[in-house]
């Protein structure tokens, strides 16, 4: 085998602390691949960190025979907001293939065609609201599509509202989000090892513990509240609504063992849903939204795709259908997305020993059984199969004759295998319907001398983006 290269300078005990960007890592791997090449491996204290980012590398570590979803550091610091939900699932752990089984069905086409309306609902309300306020100033654009998406799976996913739009511009959040994304920063902030943290970390302990605590009420308080007022199995879904992923959860069991899933584990599936369906798909819209402001000529063809469609219409009555039309806004979602994964990357371990990378006589890289790599997927979105001007933004990339010829395995914002993202199709449904709608009713004016910097917690995001949105004059 072959050795797996490495930062050029080795402090002894610290490793290559040196070159890693606290604050941006996936940026600063980026910066350390173009160095090192399409692999490359550092030392921090001792532990061993791979990071694999070329596109035929990724392929072979994308064969689910080879390897499996690992559950790497930052996932399990999540575990103690969301314990065994269906992302941060050990691969060894059955309460995974149970709640997997379960919770399928609110996946599927038809599933979303039940979400369509109040993904419909919601985003006018959002309009409404930008209507009212937002012309007249700069919106802060990530914190607002943060409000959207998470009434949308709150709202699609389990009749829960949180009020985003009630309260007025600028007002204080409610405070189960504020504690569910200060625990989501907790975790994220004590996921890169820094030594002797821990012995000023009290306070900030005690803070989490009790916000763990105080969304986990919240969450037991929304299944009483279903289990009281009729689910299924009580008899009303069907009539007045449609189930949702709440009723799967409390009314269906695994067809392969017979067995449903608990209430503790029910609220790790709730907490999991709103943590990995929110930021990621909100983040994913303000990119979107940052370039369709910097190239007027994209939204104008988005914006003529949505007018051919609903031509004249104020306020476009999209169908469930509908939504699979808006073909260009649909690439301009998939560019951005590969320019952005607001999903950084993915972990994966070896299943036995193994090596990725060999020329058919041995000379791979190494992998011992369990030994794990991170896909930087930020990297394999540009490697060079996507040609020579990478940093483009250009939906056309997406156009099927440029997706044919490109190899498999070299767009993954959703992950790979078994663990993919089980949400992408209720994500790309919510991001095509808001941003044809957004883009059809505003004129996107960018902050004069913007220059886009990605802030990075966890999820990616374009930090400090605002836009002033003017109402378009009708056609
Ligand atoms: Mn989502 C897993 C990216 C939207 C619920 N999601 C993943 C993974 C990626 C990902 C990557 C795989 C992680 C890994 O291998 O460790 N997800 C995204 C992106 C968006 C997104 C980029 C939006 C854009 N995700 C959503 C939405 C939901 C959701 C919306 C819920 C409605 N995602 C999940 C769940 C998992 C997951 C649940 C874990 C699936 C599993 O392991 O079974």
């Amino acid at each position: 085998t072959r050795p797996i290269p490495h930062p050029p300078r080795r402090i002894p005990l610290l490793g290559d602390i040196l070159g890693m960007d606290r604050d941006a890592p996936s940026q600063g791997t980026l910066r350390q691949h173009r160095r090192l090449g399409p692999i490359y491996q550092r030392v921090i204290v001792g532990t061993t960190l791979t990071f694999v980012t070329g596109a035929e590398l990724v392929e072979e570590i994308n064969d689910e025979k080879r390897f499996r979803k690992h559950v790497g550091r930052p996932l399990a610091k999540l575990r103690t907001l969301v314990s065994d939900g269906l992302f941060t699932a050990f691969h060894h752990e059955p309460s995974w293939s149970k709640a997997h089984n379960i919770l399928m069905p609110g996946f599927t086409r038809d599933a979303m065609r039940g979400y369509h309306q109040t993904m419909l609902e919601t985003t006018r309300e959002l309009i409404t609201r930008w209507d009212e306020h937002a012309t007249a100033e700069f919106v802060d654009v990530p914190a607002e599509m943060s409000k959207l998406t998470l009434e949308m799976i709150g709202r699609a996913g389990f009749g829960y509202s949180f009020d985003s739009f009630g309260r007025a511009h600028g007002d204080q959040e409610d405070p189960f989000v504020g504690a569910m994304l200060r625990a989501l920063r907790h975790a994220e902030q004590t996921a890169i090892p820094i030594p002797f943290r821990g012995l000023f970390a009290g306070k900030a302990e005690r803070q989490n513990d009790a916000d763990i605590a105080y969304v986990a009420s919240v969450v037991d308080e929304v299944i009483a509240e279903r289990r009281a007022n009729g689910s299924g199995a009580t008899g009303d879904v069907g009539e007045t609504r449609r189930p949702d992923l709440l009723d799967l959860m409390l009314d269906s069991a695994d067809p392969e063992t017979g067995e449903r899933l608990d209430e503790v584990n029910i609220r790790n599936q709730v907490l999991t849903f709103l943590v990995a369906g929110h930021e990621t798909s909100a983040n994913a819209l303000a990119f979107a939204l940052h370039f369709l402001a910097q190239n007027p000529e994209i939204a104008a063809r988005a914006r003529a795709e949505v007018e051919s469609l609903w031509p004249g219409a104020d306020q476009p009555e999209v169908s469930f259908e509908q939504v699979a039309k808006l073909r260009y806004v649909r690439r301009v979602v998939d560019e951005t997305m590969r320019l952005w994964p607001t999903a950084p990357g993915y972990f994966r371990e070896a299943v036995a020993d193994t090596t990725i990378g060999g020329d058919g006589d041995g000379g791979g890289y190494g992998f011992a059984e369990n030994d794990w790599a991170f896909v930087l997927v930020l990297g394999l979105h540009r490697d060079p199969v996507w040609g020579p001007d990478v940093e483009s933004f250009d939906p056309d990339r997406f156009l099927p004759e440029n997706v044919r010829a490109r190899p498999g395995h070299v767009y993954k914002p959703f992950g790979t295998g078994l663990r993919a993202c089980i949400g992408r199709q209720f994500a790309l449904h919510e991001m095509v319907l808001a941003l044809a709608l957004l883009v059809h009713r505003y004129d996107l004016e960018p902050e004069p001398g913007y220059e886009l910097t990605v802030k990075e917690q966890l999820t990616l995001k374009p930090d400090g983006f605002r836009l002033r949105v003017r109402r378009r004059v009708s056609p």
